[in-house]
């Protein structure tokens, strides 16, 4: 598959409400959106850095710079085989696993639409809908947070996570689980801690909790062993888990009961697909993480969740939770079974609103 030109759009698009997290506040969301031609056809990937370097390094800024001047001149002109090729061929650029991921997804785009199958059938997926929730930043008051968390279960969503900090967080958890006693609810820390904190969020361990997201430092594993030796309440790593190899070491050290996948993190889908293998041979759960994703990766995480190992819910709501407009034709709705269906359209099995797309444009590179 030469890769004959690829373009590199970053984008920014308003969000239907402000999210809100221990790292920051966003209330448009940016991201770059790549696409490649080879033979006739076209590929779309979604890289999912954001304007600020608050959930890792990269913001949309880095990954336009290292796609442009190092991933591109990697691979264009040249005969693309696959996934696993493609990472070959970037091995020597050191991190950068969004910008890495996002031109990633795009070559899968691409292979599925050659095929003539779905990004699920090449992956290797064995549903055809998947359970999903809500993640729910942190809101004003507590009182508003409860409200927020009633208005999504009104919805459907048969799973919430809340988004927790020093100050914001037994407190709201414990009103959000009176209010709703059978809820499946989980926190997600976003490494606001340490483990100096962990006696004070020890109350948690009483809140019949799916799991605690990342509690401890974006870099840290060892400590988060310490942290889940001393909680009943699963620990679930995201930040941490860059790389398979991370994930080895965090079930080899008991670091956590489950992890959370985003192919974005970790470099890109095949990459996640690793991470998913490793721990179903480990017996260890997985999820679909989210990173408020446009329809692109919204189509991406919906194929990946549907790996036989992805049992817990994902972060991967409906499109109208995020947008009032999106920049795919396509729109995901939430069925009444806290499901959304898995695309089945060749490759990502969506297609691009172009006027949307353009209307969101801040800056366009062609190479
Ligand atoms: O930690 O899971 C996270 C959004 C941006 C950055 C990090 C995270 C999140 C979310 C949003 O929780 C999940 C979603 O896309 O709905
Ligand atoms: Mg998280």
């Amino acid at each position: 598959m030469k890769i004959e030109s690829i373009t590199l759009q970053h984008v920014s698009m308003p969000l239907i409400a402000p999210f809100e997290t221990s790292f920051g506040r966003e209330t448009d969301r940016q991201c770059v959106i790549i696409k490649i031609h080879s033979e006739g056809l076209a590929g779309y990937g979604e890289c999912v850095a954001t304007r600020d370097p608050g959930y890792n390094y990269e913001t949309t800024g880095t990954s336009m710079h290292i796609l442009k001047d190092f991933i591109a001149p990697s691979i264009l002109g040249k005969d693309v085989k696959d996934a696993l090729d493609f990472q070959e061929r970037v091995a020597g650029i050191r991190g950068h696993h969004l910008a890495k991921a996002g031109l990633e997804m795009a070559i899968w785009d691409l292979l599925g639409k050659r095929a003539g199958k779905s990004l699920r059938q090449l992956l290797g997926g064995v549903r055809e809908k998947v359970e999903v929730g809500v993640s729910i930043g942190i809101q004003e008051s507590t009182q508003s947070l409860v409200r927020s968390a009633a208005d999504f279960v009104e919805q459907g969503y048969a799973r919430v996570k809340i988004k927790i900090k020093p100050g914001r967080d037994v407190e709201d958890t414990a009103a959000v689980r009176r209010e709703f006693p059978s809820l499946r609810l989980q926190v997600d820390a976003n490494s606001a801690y340490s483990m100096d904190d962990a006696p004070r969020l020890k109350p948690l361990d009483k809140l019949n909790l799916l799991l605690i997201e990342q509690p401890l430092f974006e870099d840290d594993i060892w400590d988060h062993h310490k942290f889940q030796a001393q909680f009943e309440t699963p620990v679930c790593l995201d930040e941490s888990i860059l790389t398979p190899r991370h994930a080895r070491y965090a079930i080899e050290m008991m670091a956590c009961r489950i992890i959370n996948i985003k192919a974005g993190r970790l470099g890109g889908l095949s990459q996640g697909v690793m991470v998913h293998d490793l721990c179903q041979g480990h017996q260890m759960p997985v999820w679909c993480g989210g990173m408020l994703e446009t329809g692109i990766g919204r189509a991406s995480n919906l194929a990946l969740a549907s790996l036989p190992n992805f049992v817990l819910p994902g972060d991967v709501s409906a499109s109208d939770r995020y947008y009032a407009r999106d920049i795919t034709n396509e729109r995901f709705v939430l069925n009444s079974d806290s499901t959304i269906d898995v695309p089945h359209a060749a490759g990502l099995g969506v297609t691009i609103d172009e006027e949307a797309l353009k209307s969101f444009s801040l800056a366009q590179i062609t190479l």
